[in-house]
């Protein structure tokens, strides 16, 4: 069958094309903890798709809702007209979400995500008569989708050396990874917390008045699952709020159980003044992100003068297609208890994966709720080698991890057992033992 296929037309994201062409790697099917390979392969699925699928693929009541809703409304026009489901689905997630974070707006991935919130920020300022607070702050490692904002204040060389000058006015902070000092930490490292000190050089460097926002991810996910030093978040909270800076937390992987509660900004007690999340909103089975913002926020933009508040938007936000999922999908995530069974299955999974200490290449293991990594040596002048043929000798033993740079990471769906987490960790094992 596959050779049935003509692969040309089809330019893929984030992909080796050429190497992907001359052997691809197609799913047909999936079902719980599992995909079905192209050639009949049964694959155990220990990244949740790419960090979306938290309820497991293919749930029958999501699917459901999602046929129910296309047969009955299609699409609704998203500007000076509405739809009851969006104001359902926004008021269960404000109902989710910590403090005040309590206003939603929608959009279809966590790159539009990240706009948005950049732009609300700047929009925020000005409605408040501070016009001039126009850069942004983001972190080396940081990764926030491909806009050309989420390039701007991500921190991936890669990501943004083909792309121009891209936004203004941004700086970065220092990222927070340091095997020197925290290898091996079980949950959040112990050292590291005065790297968030940083902020105060940026604010004395540019003035607090010309800044308007830093954005973080509180756990970085994409760049090899960093997680954050006791205390750093803290910090970067007490002196953004010192110098009317907005936080925002990119929860685009973090928000909807992945850390064991609904969010990252729950597990580390601080509140940003904004959440961007996708992903697993939906499970992963219709494309949505949207932001959340404080009352605060949505109050300043709403005693502005009469007339449309913010001029942006998408045709697709908040798609009915999206909003059945989204709704299913949360009372999916409540009926099963999945972010609570997320917390109960962390300690195995960080045990499991600590099991690895002394494997063949292993240098550093680091895990959070259901979040794992595994970072190896590099093959001398052939970074990311390693890690990618053990990649792809895991799939091919029936395990699907994710690679980036020397490191293999883990985010199996909040519904995986024991079982599963001990085969993927074999898995590992086996393909890194004998690896070279
Ligand atoms: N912010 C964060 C924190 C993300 O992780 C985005 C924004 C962009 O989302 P969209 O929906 O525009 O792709 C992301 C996406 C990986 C991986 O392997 C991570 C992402 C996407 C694909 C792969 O770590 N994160």
């Amino acid at each position: 069958m596959t050779t049935a296929l003509d692969f040309e037309s089809h330019w893929m994201p984030f992909t080796a094309n050429r190497q992907f062409k001359a052997a691809p790697r197609l799913l047909v099917e999936a079902e719980g903890m599992y995909y079905k390979t192209m050639d009949g392969r049964r694959i155990l699925d220990g990244f949740a798709g790419l960090w979306c699928c938290n309820a497991g693929h293919c749930r029958r009541p999501i699917a459901e809702a999602i046929a129910r809703q296309a047969a009955t409304m299609d699409y609704a026009p998203a500007f000076q007209m509405g739809h009851p489901l969006s104001f359902q689905l926004a008021s269960r997630i404000a109902k989710l979400a910590p403090g005040n974070l309590d206003h939603v707006f929608f959009c279809n991935s966590g790159s539009e995500a990240v706009d948005t919130a950049l732009k609300i920020a700047l929009g925020l300022h000005r409605v408040q008569g501070h016009g001039e607070r126009i850069r942004f702050i983001g972190r080396e490692r940081g990764y926030h989708g491909v806009g050309f904002g989420g390039i701007s204040v991500g921190g991936i060389p890669a990501n943004r050396k083909m792309f121009g000058t891209m936004l203004n006015g941004v700086d970065h902070l220092p990222h927070t990874h340091n095997l020197e000092k925290n290898a091996f930490s079980r949950g959040q490292p112990a050292w590291g917390a005065h790297l968030a000190d940083d902020l105060e050089r940026l604010v004395a460097l540019h003035d607090a008045s010309t800044i308007a926002a830093v954005i973080v991810e509180p756990m970085a996910g994409s760049t090899g699952v960093l997680i954050p030093p006791k205390g750093y978040l803290q910090r970067l909270r007490e002196i953004t709020s010192k110098h009317g800076i907005l936080l925002i937390f990119d929860e685009v992987i973090t928000a909807f159980g992945r850390m064991g509660a609904n969010f990252a900004a729950d597990v580390y007690g601080v509140l940003p003044d904004m959440i961007t999340f996708a992903k697993g909103v939906t499970s992963g089975t219709v494309p949505m992100g949207g932001v959340l913002v404080s009352s605060d926020i949505y109050k300043a933009f709403m005693s502005g003068p009469a007339g449309i508040e913010i001029f942006h938007g998408y045709t697709y936000s908040a798609h009915p297609l999206a909003c059945a999922a989204g709704i299913a999908t949360l009372d999916l995530y409540a009926t099963e208890g999945l972010f609570e069974r997320a917390a109960r299955m962390a300690p195995k999974l960080e045990d499991a994966l600590h099991s690895l200490k002394g494997t063949r290449h292993v240098i550093d293991i680091r895990n959070h709720g259901l979040v794992g990594a595994v970072e190896l040596a590099p093959r001398p002048g052939a970074p990311g080698a390693r890690a990618f043929e053990a990649y792809l000798k895991c799939y091919e033993k029936g395990v699907l991890v994710r690679q980036t740079a020397d490191i293999i990471a883990i985010a199996p769906a909040l519904i995986v057992e024991d079982a599963q987490i001990d085969q993927i960790v074999s898995t590992l094992r086996e393909v890194l033992t004998a690896l070279d």
